[in-house]
């Protein structure tokens, strides 16, 4: 039941969402508007959270996939106590603010994530589900259901944009097998959106989807079929109590709401959805709510406080209960309290590296095979680390061999036995949902990683984009990197890949050279935690460089390095990945020509750059501009490096179906080439 000052504090974050947008002259009003009373009922009397500690372990969390209307969620964050005030509010949109257009992960206490590209919230609360089950098995698998400290509920608010998207297709489809019961999504069922009535282009059961994909579903109807509004905010706390109470599947509540109710004009429009409202319409609107409409924005100050006591009296109360069940853990569990302290912490265990495998020289492995063995080394001493593949496992050498896989007993099969708090992820063929999984897992306390052919990143590409601004270190295993793939033709043969998700600020691509090169990108990766890595393997086997007279694989972790010198420094070739012994056998073609030839191994040039200026010049010394490039992908790229366009060795056509390692030679990756395109780079 709402007492007289919910209802103040639902129609002052009303107001606020009207004048905030008017201010700026620009957003998205109408739904914050309408859904103010839900995120009300949420922000008050359903979540358990604790404004004064927006990183409290025993939080549920709170996801709006709609990010567009991020004022449902500044709002209640002001309203509720989280570390935002009024002042940012009247910032809204404006350079440097704490409110910025879309929620900013790590920018605003109390944003979970960033979102704004539609449907991915909703995919990676699924993640943080799933998360969330591993998390409890590795701290307190014994504990009922209900009783640990680690269990936590994961809330999603959804748009008819989230549910258009194929991502959350994806992602429910998958929520809906794991029977991921602490998920409760709730469907802001508007019927509008920036083209105004959904009917245009979205008119499938969405209630009958949801219940195909297994999920408990439920209905609750603010129109009353059409003929009389009644927000009935009861009615939805029941709603979500009965979801709250179904733990085998996850819960979707459609809820009918009118946009932008109760503005006068406005409501139930697409003008409504991300343009201010005028100020004739918000006089009408704040007359309808009670609120003095020769006001703006300060009628909320007292509210605000009376409001946020109310939330830290019930969340103070919640917050003691739990904290006494989590000191009992801890008590009982020191192994337990001392890993979740190092996940916390974000390190590593002490020596961890020591598990890491080495490669003998003189044989021939695909560095996804080596990728393979390194998971499987890591396993015992990582506990931390889990993942798979959007059904590529085999391909993709993503299972840690002998790990149990991560799902509920009645979907197991034959080749892989699962329990609920298994490691190996079976994501299905979903790439877009996998990524956003994936963030949603890494948001949390374990390392998770996913799999697929380095070719289809591409449809997971919004998520591995989200991931790299949230700055969250999720993992993609991308193998079969170039023409290599071989029979499967140029539907599978990544040409303009790499270039393309080097474009993307803040992630690591890491292309090793080898089988040793494969362990230390791992390392690399692992060590690192502000950011999301894309790990490029190949299909084909390479040969593992004997590093007798040359420099060791640990090097990887600076992202490039001088492999093999010489002497005289006439030239240098820059490599990665499969194109890096080839460089080596034209270093010596050209020896026997009396070249002088250095060999430099660019495994990721991202970590490479991060180097200090001495160490970059020690091994792309500014004077010696005669280089060369080899790596079979797009070589505009390194342009970066390498100024003669004809020093630039690469691939700029698809490929085609026929032998791999044929067509990496026919296509100049051979030491021939290479060597020959250093005779003309020398020529000048
Ligand atoms: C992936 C993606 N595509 C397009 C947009 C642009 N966009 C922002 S809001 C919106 C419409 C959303 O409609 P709905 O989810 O119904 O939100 P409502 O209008 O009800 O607030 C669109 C297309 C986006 N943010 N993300
Ligand atoms: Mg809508």
């Amino acid at each position: 039941m709402l007492n007289d000052l919910d209802t103040r504090a639902i129609n002052a974050a009303r107001a606020l969402a009207a004048d905030a947008v008017q201010k700026v002259g620009n957003g998205h009003p109408g739904t914050a508007i309408s859904l103010a009373p839900a995120a009300h009922l949420l922000f008050h009397k359903v979540l358990r959270h604790d404004p004064t500690d927006p990183h409290w372990l025993g939080r549920d969390r709170f996801i709006l996939s709609i990010g567009h209307s991020s004022l449902t969620l500044y709002n209640q964050l002001y309203l509720s106590g989280y570390d935002l005030a009024l002042d940012d509010l009247k910032a809204l949109r404006t350079r440097g603010s704490l409110t910025p257009g879309h929620p900013e992960y790590r920018h605003t206490a109390g944003v979970e994530m960033t979102t704004g590209p539609l449907g991915q919230g909703l995919a990676s609360a699924v993640g943080m589900a799933m998360a969330a089950r591993r998390e409890r098995g590795l701290f307190d698998p014994h504990t009922p259901e209900g009783e640990s400290p680690f269990d936590h509920y994961v809330f999603a608010l959804v748009g008819d944009g989230c549910l258009q998207e194929g991502v959350t297709s994806e992602a429910s489809s998958l929520a809906g097998t794991q029977h991921l019961g602490r998920l409760v999504v709730i469907y802001d069922d508007n019927r509008i959106s920036i083209e105004d009535d959904t009917n245009i282009a979205f008119t499938e059961d969405v209630l009958a989807r949801y219940e195909a994909y297994g999920w408990h579903t439920q209905h609750v109807d603010w129109t009353n079929g059409g003929s009389e509004y009644v927000e009935d905010v009861d009615a939805l706390e029941a709603a979500i109590e009965a979801a709250k109470a179904v733990t085998d599947r996850p819960s979707f509540i459609r809820l009918t709401t009118i946009m932008a109710w109760p503005s006068p004009t406005k409501q139930n429009t697409g003008a409504a959805h991300g343009s201010a409202l005028g100020a004739e319409e918000i006089r009408g609107l704040k007359e309808r709510i009670g609120i003095d409409p020769d006001v703006d924005f300060d009628y909320a100050a007292p509210i605000a406080e009376e409001s946020r006591a109310q939330v830290i009296e019930r969340t103070a109360a919640d917050r003691a209960e739990w904290t006494t069940g989590y000191e009992a853990w801890r008590a009982a569990n020191a192994d337990g309290a001392a890993l979740l302290d190092r996940l916390v912490a974000g390190e590593l265990p002490e020596g961890w590296e020591a598990a890491l495998p080495e490669f003998e020289p003189g044989k021939a492995v695909a560095t996804r095979a080596a990728s393979g063995q390194v998971l499987g080394a890591l396993a015992p001493v990582l506990p931390e680390l889990w993942g798979g593949s959007a059904d590529l496992a085999g391909s993709n050498n993503t299972t840690m061999k002998g790990e149990p896989s991560f799902l509920p007993e009645d979907r197991q099969s034959d080749m892989f036995q699962g329990n609920l708090y298994g490691r190996t992820l079976h994501f299905g063929v979903r790439e877009h949902g996998m990524g956003a999984i994936v963030n949603g897992m890494a948001l949390g306390l374990t390392r998770p990683y996913g799999g697929t052919f380095f070719v289809f990143a591409d449809y997971m590409r919004g998520a591995v984009r989200l991931a790299a601004v949230m700055g969250v270190p999720s993992i993609f295993v991308w193998t079969h990197d170039s023409v290599g793939v071989g029979e499967d033709g140029p539907t599978h043969q990544p040409i303009e890949h790499l270039a393309a998700y080097r474009a993307i600020p803040g992630l690591s691509i890491v292309r090793p050279a080898d089988a040793n090169e494969t362990a230390h990108a791992w390392r690399g990766i692992l060590e690192r935690t502000d950011g999301p890595a894309g790990l490029i393997l190949t299909r084909q086997n390479v040969p593992v460089i004997d590093r007798t007279g040359l420099a060791g694989a640990e090097n990887v972790t600076k992202g490039g390095y001088v492999l093999a010198d010489s002497e005289t420094l006439d030239l240098i070739i820059i490599a990665t990945g499969s194109e890096v012994s080839v460089a080596l056998e034209a270093r010596e073609l050209l020896a026997a020509e009396g070249v002088g030839v250095r060999v430099v191994s660019m495994p990721c040039v991202e970590w490479f750059e991060q180097q200090s200026d001495e160490y970059k010049e020690s091994v792309l010394p500014e004077a010696v501009q005669t280089r060369v490039s080899v790596e079979a992908g797009i070589p505009d790229y390194w342009a970066k490096y390498v100024n003669d366009p004809k020093g630039r060795v690469g691939i700029d056509h698809f490929g085609e179906s026929a032998d791999g390692v044929l067509l990496l030679k026919e296509y100049g990756m051979n030491p021939e080439n290479v060597a020959a395109a250093a005779r003309t780079v020398l020529a000048g």
